[in-house]
């Protein structure tokens, strides 16, 4: 086997292929280098030719947000987004793969332990997406901040100005609410006060772009519902609400879902639980903002700067 490809078991490629058996004429299985994250100047080919999204993730700490993009990636590649969608490739392969080792390592595992992301990374992770029903291609380009990263900036919007400059390129901003303080009476008010917060931090700084979309996401569904599946507590019911009485500025912009990228609890839940909805909702909205040379001049001086602080 060819080395790039060294990162895929055989297992993903066998059903991968199964997936797409019925799309052979469609289903471009473009070269798959194994390069790392991309930095904004390596986008540019991508949103030159092909439609593209580009999407950030928040959240705090421990919320799911490399469990997600992972779970994503995983589930991509064995097919189980088949009805709707089809990985068509990666330009980020080799970045997703050292990720998706833990979540393979874990998922035999009873106790899953995800690597932290580490402070100061904002490289960037690509997918190329098949939309089945509009048989139409669109790259998704997506970067994950670190908890730390975001909690250091609370409220101070010229911090967030400065060191979150690239989500003002973003179509969508991905607000993931930590599930498992949502289910605790202890923490579940100030998860989401602090997202409130954080909300409003970059709204005041100007990085919420006109068009782009909130998508409010609970992670951990799993520890949210009892054995029949209903929530035990229905103050996940009202988070957008109550963002919206603190931020009446995004009304119509706010999207909500739950999801279980990595159940513990599985009975009820499968892995992977709500992604599928939330990549409808990243692709099937008609606003799309790629990264441009316009856009990325600030960029590159942000990762140079980022780049700085990691040395
Ligand atoms: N019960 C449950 N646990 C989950 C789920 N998704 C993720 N987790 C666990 O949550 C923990 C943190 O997940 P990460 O994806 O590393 O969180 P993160 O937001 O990337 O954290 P940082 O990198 O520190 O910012 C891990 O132990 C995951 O296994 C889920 O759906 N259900
Ligand atoms: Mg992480």
């Amino acid at each position: 086997m060819d080395e790039a490809y060294s990162g895929i078991t055989l297992e993903d490629q066998e059903n991968t292929s199964a997936a797409s058996e019925n799309d052979d004429d469609d289903f471009q299985m473009v070269s798959l280098p194994m390069n790392e994250e991309l930095m904004p100047e390596d986008t540019y080919p991508i949103t030159a030719s092909e439609e593209s999204k580009f999407f950030v993730i928040i959240g705090g700490t421990g919320s799911g947000k490399t469990t997600l993009i992972t779970s994503m990636y995983h589930l991509f590649l064995t097919g189980e987004y088949k009805e709707k969608f089809m990985f068509a490739g990666s330009q980020t392969l080799s970045a997703f793969e050292s990720r998706a080792f833990y979540l393979r390592t874990s998922s035999q595992n009873s106790c899953v332990n995800m690597r932290r992301t580490p402070v100061g990374s904002v490289g960037i992770l690509h997918i190329r997406v098949k939309i089945k029903q509009r048989n139409e291609f669109t790259n998704l380009l997506f970067s994950d901040f670190s908890g730390e990263d975001i909690s250091s900036i609370v409220a101070n919007v010229d911090a967030v100005k400065e060191d979150f400059d690239i989500v003002k390129s973003a179509s969508h901003l991905v607000v993931l609410l930590d599930g498992e303080k949502i289910a605790s009476r202890r923490y579940k008010l100030s998860e989401l006060q602090k997202m409130i917060q954080i909300l409003r931090t970059f709204w005041d700084g100007g990085l919420i772009n006109n068009t782009a979309k909130v998508i409010i996401t609970v992670s951990k569904y799993d520890l949210l519902i009892d054995d029949t599946g209903n929530l035990r507590d229905p103050f996940s019911s009202s988070i957008v609400e109550r963002i919206l009485e603190q931020l009446p500025e995004l009304e119509g912009r706010i999207d909500f879902h739950y999801i279980a990228s990595m159940p513990t609890e599985t009975t009820v839940v499968n892995a992977g639980y709500g992604t599928d909805q939330l990549l409808e909702s990243l692709l099937d909205s008609p606003n799309s903002i790629p990264l441009t040379s316009d856009t990325t001049d600030n960029l590159k001086s942000q990762f140079n700067m980022w780049k700085g602080r990691l040395a």
